[in-house]
């Protein structure tokens, strides 16, 4: 049995990976629980510690004392928007704690098997080349994009320079069952299930011409852990479905599935938005992983879901 840390493990990725991991793992998990919910993980045995993970003399302690295998770095404010808003107090969180850990595991020679730091499709930014492949450039056009480019970075390096056996994933839009719908910055498809389910107006911001590459969140648990099982270090993999879908057109197939109509209200596009966003998933493909639900099959699961709550 191996030992995982998982932090942002009580949120909403972090919560469905610690679900696929617990029979076969001891899981500990790490959540200040700023989006996660402890009901998120309260029908499974794992050992919770509800704290920051900027507070690093608990972290360090943590670390000493859990002789890990693999660490999941999913803890995050994950929200771009957010970021703008407050970009210092999500920069301690999204680039500070993660190279203190870092460096704590160097410092200490701590033996883990594998640290996966989760990153994001953000960092592309709005280049106009399509699909995105890991190595196009880059343009971190926000406080949440720079932070996240910038701990991958770190990640990668620690593997090139120290030996540590690391691995970065850039997340592009994930849904499904767990995600907090309860702040303006929460995922949009966990916002327009909730208006769907209770009859809320939904905002759109901008004309909802703009892109994204949405993957449901079991399809994300399953690279996950085949990444971190994988060999291979210091490098970046996309985590998408590889289509690209319109936030007009998902709302028109979420209608369907759900057969009620969103009530709409449009405003101006959010400061620091992307327009389009794809993602090349060959370098996935390469490792033998395939994302196996589309659009519709994950919009029902995660519609039945919604309304069993
Ligand atoms: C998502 C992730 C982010 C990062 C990025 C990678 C979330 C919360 N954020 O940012 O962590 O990985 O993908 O590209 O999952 N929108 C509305 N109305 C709403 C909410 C959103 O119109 O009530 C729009 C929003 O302006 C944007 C689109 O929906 O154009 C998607 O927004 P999002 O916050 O779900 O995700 P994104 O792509 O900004």
């Amino acid at each position: 049995m191996s030992k995982v840390l998982i932090t942002g493990g009580a949120g909403f990725i972090g919560s469905n990976l610690a679900h696929a991991l617990v029979d076969n793992n001891e899981v500990v998990i790490v959540d200040d629980l700023s989006m996660g919910k402890k009901e998120n993980i309260s029908d499974i045995d794992v050992t919770f510690y509800q704290h920051d993970v900027c507070d690093s003399s608990f972290m360090h302690r943590l670390l000493s004392e859990g002789h890990f295998d693999y660490i999941f770095y999913l803890a995050a404010v994950s929200s771009v928007a957010d970021s703008v808003v407050r970009p210092l107090e999500t920069h301690l969180v999204n680039q500070e704690s993660v190279l203190d850990t870092l460096e704590y595991i160097r410092q200490n020679n701590l033996p883990i098997k594998k640290f996966l730091f989760t990153s994001s499709a953000a960092v592309y930014g709005n280049y106009p080349d399509f699909p995105k492949r890991e190595d196009a450039r880059v343009q971190p056009l926000t406080p949440y994009a720079i932070d996240k480019y910038a701990s991958e970075r770190f990640t990668i390096d620690y593997n090139k320079l120290y030996g540590i056996p690391t691995v970065a994933v850039r997340f592009f839009n994930v849904y499904g069952p767990r995600q907090n719908p309860n702040s303006p910055y929460s995922g949009v498809l966990s916002i327009v299930s909730k208006c769907l389910k209770n009859d809320d107006t939904f905002v759109l911001y901008g004309d909802g011409s703009q892109t994204r590459d949405f993957v449901y969140v079991e399809d994300v648990v399953n690279a996950l852990i085949k990444i971190s099982h994988l060999k291979i270090a210091s490098t970046v993999f996309n985590i998408a479905n590889g289509k690209e879908t319109s936030l007009m057109s998902i709302i028109n197939t979420y209608e369907t599935v759900s057969g009620k109509q969103l009530k709409v209200k449009k405003e101006d596009s959010r400061n620091g938005d992307i327009q389009r966003s794809i993602a090349d998933i060959s370098k996935l493909k390469k490792i033998g992983f395939e994302p196996r639900w589309s659009l519709v099959d994950g919009l029902q699961k995660y519609w039945s879901y919604y309304l069993s709550l």
